[in-house]
C-alpha cells in the first residue's frame, strides 16, 4: 500500500511556534512547556487482536504509517508471536491469530491477559484500547467469542482499559455479493445482512458477559498482484478508535495515522468521521493551555488549531476556534 515520507512531529512543531511568540508572557512559557513535557511522555497502547487471518495487519498497515505488519496470502497464521511496532508514543500490538491449535491459543491467550493486567506508574491499565476483529467472511465466532468472553472482557474487569469489535472484510459478509466494486461500498441487501452480524454480536455478548459493545463494520481492503481495493469505513474504525481511547491522548494518533486521503474515502454518511476525529485530537491537544493566564488562553489555543490544520493535512480543516475547543474540554483539565 501507499506510505508517505514521516511527518512532522506534532506536539514538537506546536512548542516551536508557542515558543517563538512574542505575544506569550515567559512565566506563560514556562508553563506552556511543563504541559508539553508532562504530554510527550504519555503514551497510547493499542492491542488488536482476533481471528487468524481476520485482517489484523492489514488493518495496522492501512490505519497507520507503518508497513511493518505482514499480511498473509495463505491460511498459515502470519503473526506468530505478540509482535510490538513503536512509532513515537503509540505502541501498537498486533497479536497472533487465534483458532490455529489448542496449544498455540492458550500461550497467546496467556500472553493477552498478562499484557491486560500491565499497569503505568500512574497506575492506568497500560492497554488504552483492545480492538477485536472479527472476519465478516466468516459464520464461525466461537474461538474469538471465547476469547473476548473468557480472556479479555474477565482480564480487564473494572478498570479503565476499553474494548472495540470490528467486523472486518465486510465485502465478504456474502460470500462476496452485494459489493459495489465501482462506489467500493455495501448495497442495500449487504448492509442489512451486516446489520444483522452487529446486532446477533452485540446480544451474544451481552448475555454471556453483561457488557454491551455495540461493533462496527469495515474493510481494511487488499492489494495483490491482480486488484486493489481500497478500505470502506476505515476513517469510522479510526473515529471509533480514537474516541475510545482517554481524553488526554487523543492527538497523539495525528502523528502516525495515514494521510493517504484516498484510504478515507468511502464510509456510511453518518458522520464526517475524519473531522469529527480531528476535532476531538486537536481538543485533546489543547492541554497545553492548562494553568496559563487567562488573558494568553486565546493566543495559544488559536496557535494550537492553525498549526493542527497545518500538520494534519487530511480532509477539511477545523474551523473552530481554539477557544470553542478549550471549553469543550474544560472539565478534563481543570480550566
Ligand atoms: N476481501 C478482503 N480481504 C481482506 C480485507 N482485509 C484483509 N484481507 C485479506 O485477508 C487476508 C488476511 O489478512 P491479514 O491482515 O494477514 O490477517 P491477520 O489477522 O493479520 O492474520 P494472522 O497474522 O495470520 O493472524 C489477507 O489476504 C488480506 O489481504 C478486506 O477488508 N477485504
Ligand atoms: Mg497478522
Amino acid at each position: 500500500m501507499k506510505k508517505s515520507s514521516k511527518k512532522e512531529n506534532l506536539l514538537k512543531t506546536l512548542k516551536e511556534k508557542l515558543m517563538s511568540l512574542d505575544a506569550i508572557n515567559e512565566l506563560d512559557k514556562k508553563t506552556i512547556l511543563n504541559n508539553i513535557i508532562k504530554m510527550e511522555k504519555k503514551e497510547v497502547n493499542l492491542l488488536i487482536t482476533g481471528a487468524t487471518g481476520s485482517g489484523k495487519s492489514s488493518t495496522i498497515n492501512a490505519l497507520f504509517e507503518t508497513d511493518v505488519a505482514t499480511v498473509g496470502m495463505s491460511s498459515m497464521p502470519e503473526t506468530m508471536d505478540i509482535q510490538q511496532y513503536t512509532l513515537d508514543n503509540l505502541v501498537i500490538l498486533d497479536s497472533p491469530g487465534f483458532g490455529d491449535g489448542i496449544n498455540e491459543d492458550i500461550r497467546h491467550a496467556q500472553g493477552i491477559s498478562k499484557l491486560l493486567n500491565e499497569t503505568d506508574e500512574e497506575g492506568h491499565c497500560k492497554i488504552d484500547l483492545v480492538l477485536v476483529l472479527l472476519d465478516g467472511g466468516s459464520r464461525d465466532y466461537g474461538t474469538t467469542y471465547r476469547l473476548l468472553e473468557k480472556i479479555i472482557i474477565p482480564n480487564i474487569g473494572n478498570n479503565d482499559c476499553r474494548i472495540l469489535i470490528a467486523i472486518n472484510q465486510a465485502d465478504m459478509a456474502m460470500n462476496g455479493k452485494g459489493w459495489d466494486h465501482q462506489l467500493n461500498r455495501p448495497t442495500k441487501a449487504l448492509i442489512e445482512q451486516l446489520e444483522a452480524k452487529v446486532k446477533s454480536t452485540q446480544v451474544r455478548i451481552k448475555e454471556n458477559t453483561g457488557v454491551d459493545i455495540e461493533p462496527i463494520y469495515y474493510c481494511a481492503g487488499y492489494q495483490d498482484e491482480l486488484e486493489k481495493q481500497n478500505p470502506y469505513n476505515l476513517a469510522k474504525l479510526l473515529h471509533f478508535i480514537v474516541q475510545n481511547i482517554p481524553a488526554n491522548k487523543r492527538y497523539k494518533i495525528a502523528d502516525n495515522m495515514t494521510t493517504d486521503d484516498s484510504l478515507y474515502a468511502t464510509n456510511d454518511d453518518l458522520k464526517d468521521y475524519t473531522n469529527e476525529t480531528k476535532k476531538s485530537m486537536a481538543e485533546s491537544l489543547m492541554a497545553v493551555v492548562s494553568d496559563i493566564s487567562s488573558a494568553a488562553v486565546d493566543i495559544v489555543s488559536n496557535t494550537v488549531v492553525s498549526t493542527f490544520n497545518a500538520v494534519v493535512n487530511i480532509g477539511k480543516s477545523i474551523a473552530s476556534t481554539g477557544r470553542s475547543l478549550v471549553s469543550g474540554i474544560a472539565n478534563l483539565f481543570g480550566l
